[in-house]
């Protein structure tokens, strides 16, 4: 019998968890064969939620699910966690300003980088998927410092999902057949898309559906899609958010196969001439549960400055939480 792995995931009764939590109930993170417990962690007003949704994973009779924690304590929620996903984040309410809402998050990313370092595994994989996810990142990062900045990563795959999706649509292919497409930057509107070395089972992706459409409509629809979601749901994107979450960490934990890659926002080392330290989504090859920046891609003068767009994205929203990252 293998020891459960602690799984903690933060925003647990809001709705990317409700698609989330039961996936990995059920296993489709390491597998069946693996036992977990899920670590929940929630605001103290949320918390009556937050059982009903424990009493629902228990109601599930999952075969891999070998108990659920419930709390508003970080500490609790992250007590030697192995993978945790930090999805809870507050959302921007009316009237608020772009700074307010980076400087809310802020503290909550400073608290729980701290109670990470002090009670989840020093081995500990953290996914940021709540937003301002790249800043979140950056801002747990320095209040871990007992952690490897290599443990952390914001996600950006369900930018790349959405690009692969748009491909094989285009195509008429199948999602499968797509490769090596690359999301750079932050993952908002100023997000570089790149599908200039995507192929579609084995042939040049740009070839098949032409540059002009690639730059005159692909790469805005792709920065657009998610407030296109929205506008369409009334809400933001969910299923694909946990499936992209899912993805995700079972790439980080499992590897990418040896003829892709994958987007992860990672801890920059300068890697394309990015500033280090802002966490920068790059296409990066996984191995033995370690990421690689993929080198030597060629930057054209359309992607250079492209890159540079969403990196001083990042360096501004850096500057605004600056105080907080020492
Ligand atoms: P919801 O508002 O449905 O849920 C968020 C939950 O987080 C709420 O239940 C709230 O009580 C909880 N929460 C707030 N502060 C908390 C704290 N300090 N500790 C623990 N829990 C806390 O949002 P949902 O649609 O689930 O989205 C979650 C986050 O993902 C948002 O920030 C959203 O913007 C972000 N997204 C990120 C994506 C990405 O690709 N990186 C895509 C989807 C999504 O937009």
């Amino acid at each position: 019998m293998k020891n459960p792995i602690q799984v903690a995931v933060t925003g647990a009764a809001g709705q990317i968890s409700y698609s989330l939590l039961f996936r990995l109930a059920a296993g489709e993170l390491l597998g069946p064969e693996q036992p977990i417990v899920l670590r929940l962690l929630e605001t103290p007003e949320a918390l009556g939620l937050l059982d009903g949704i424990r009493m629902e994973l228990e109601d599930c009779a999952a075969g891999s699910l070998r108990g659920v924690v419930a709390t508003s304590d970080p500490e609790t929620a992250f007590d030697r966690a192995d993978l945790v996903f930090l999805v809870g984040a507050s959302p921007r309410r009316p009237g608020m300003e772009r700074k307010d809402l980076l400087q809310t998050n802020a503290e909550i990313f400073s608290v729980q980088g701290r109670a990470l370092a002090s009670a989840a595994q020093p081995s500990v994989k953290v996914l940021v998927v709540g937003n301002p996810a790249n800043t979140n990142a950056r801002i747990a990062i320095a209040n871990a410092p007992s952690l490897d900045p290599r443990q952390f990563s914001a996600m950006t795959r369900l930018d790349h999902n959405r690009a692969v999706g748009m491909l094989a649509a285009r195509t008429g292919a199948s999602p499968g057949d797509v490769r090596k497409v690359v999301i750079w930057g932050n993952h908002s509107t100023t997000q570089y898309p790149d599908l200039r070395f995507a192929t579609i089972a084995g042939e040049s992706a740009l070839s098949k559906v032409g540059r002009a459409w690639y730059e005159q409509h692909c790469i805005a629809a792709l920065q657009e899609r998610g407030a296109e979601v929205l506008k369409a749901r009334g809400k933001s994107s969910a299923a694909s958010a946990a499936h992209a979450a899912l993805g995700a960490m079972r790439t980080w934990v499992e590897g990418t196969p040896s003829d892709d890659w994958t987007s992860m926002a990672v801890f920059s080392d300068g890697s394309y001439g990015v500033e280090p330290g802002l966490v920068f989504s790059y296409p990066v090859e996984v191995r033995g549960g370690q990421w690689q920046i993929v080198q030597g891609l060629d930057i054209d003068d359309f992607s250079r400055e492209r890159l540079r767009l969403t990196e001083a994205e990042l360096a501004a929203e850096r500057d605004l939480i600056r105080h907080l990252i020492h």
